[in-house]
């Protein structure tokens, strides 16, 4: 497998929440946190008292992506739970991106950035080469087990395109519905990260190791099929 795999750990079962993570920390790259106030979504998701139980049995780099209103007010505590990576959606930092960005930097974390599906890669051209992920939201944020949003595919290849005329490193990761239907266009347009929930993996299968085994295959077959010569 090429693509970077990142389970989204508000799909996991919490009654086999030891057993998943250790699975995990010998499989996965990054291991993607929802963190949700109800406002900025009307919905809750994970916590800091979640992310330091997560950091107590892996080392797996834990990424979150904040569907908060007020980011900065959030900065330090992911940090301080063991965040390696931060991610805020665009639409939140426009006041003050470069100096968010630069902050979570300044807090020894490497920034990332998330975009909703209505807002066009022109948006942030201006600082995306400043961050080192952009996650590209294939759903509208909020919650698991929604449909794909089948417009996306053309801004993925909007991103990569982006990164080769800038020479900038950012990885392109995909959130939302990523799943044996979708792989292959995804891998196709461009993406570099997967994040897998409800439909790519923890759906497959109730035991872990039986789900990845699976949601490898699918993911290696639409590896294999773009190889092919057409
Ligand atoms: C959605 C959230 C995502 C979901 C993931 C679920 O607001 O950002 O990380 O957890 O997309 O996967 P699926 O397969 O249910 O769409
Ligand atoms: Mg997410």
């Amino acid at each position: 497998m090429n693509v970077k795999i990142a389970p989204s750990l508000m799909c996991m079962s919490l009654a086999r929440f030891s057993e998943q993570i250790a699975f995990m920390n010998q499989a996965a790259d990054f291991l993607h946190i929802d963190i949700m106030d109800g406002h900025y979504v009307r919905n809750f998701a994970l916590s800091t008292y979640f992310m330091t139980e997560v950091a107590a049995l892996s080392r797996v780099p834990m990424d979150t992506h904040l569907m908060v209103t007020e980011p900065t007010h959030f900065l330090a505590a992911m940090a301080k739970a063991g965040a390696q990576w931060i991610s805020p959606h665009a639409e939140t930092i426009n006041r003050d991106a470069f100096r968010v960005i630069g902050n979570i930097r300044d807090l020894g974390c490497r920034p990332g950035l998330v975009l909703n599906p209505a807002t066009p890669i022109d948006a942030v051209k201006h600082y995306l080469h400043l961050v080192d992920k952009l996650t590209i939201l294939t759903v509208d944020p909020g919650y698991a087990g929604q449909k794909f949003i089948p417009e996306m595919i053309e801004k993925i290849a909007d991103a990569r395109r982006f990164r080769d005329d800038k020479g900038a490193n950012f990885l392109i990761e995909i959130d939302g519905s990523c799943n044996k239907r979708t792989y292959e266009n995804l891998l196709r347009a461009g993406a570099d990260v997967l994040i897998v929930g409800t439909s790519g993996l923890f759906s497959l299968n109730p035991d872990i190791a039986t789900a990845w085994t699976e949601m490898r295959g699918d993911v290696e077959r639409a590896e294999a099929s773009l190889a092919r010569p057409a």
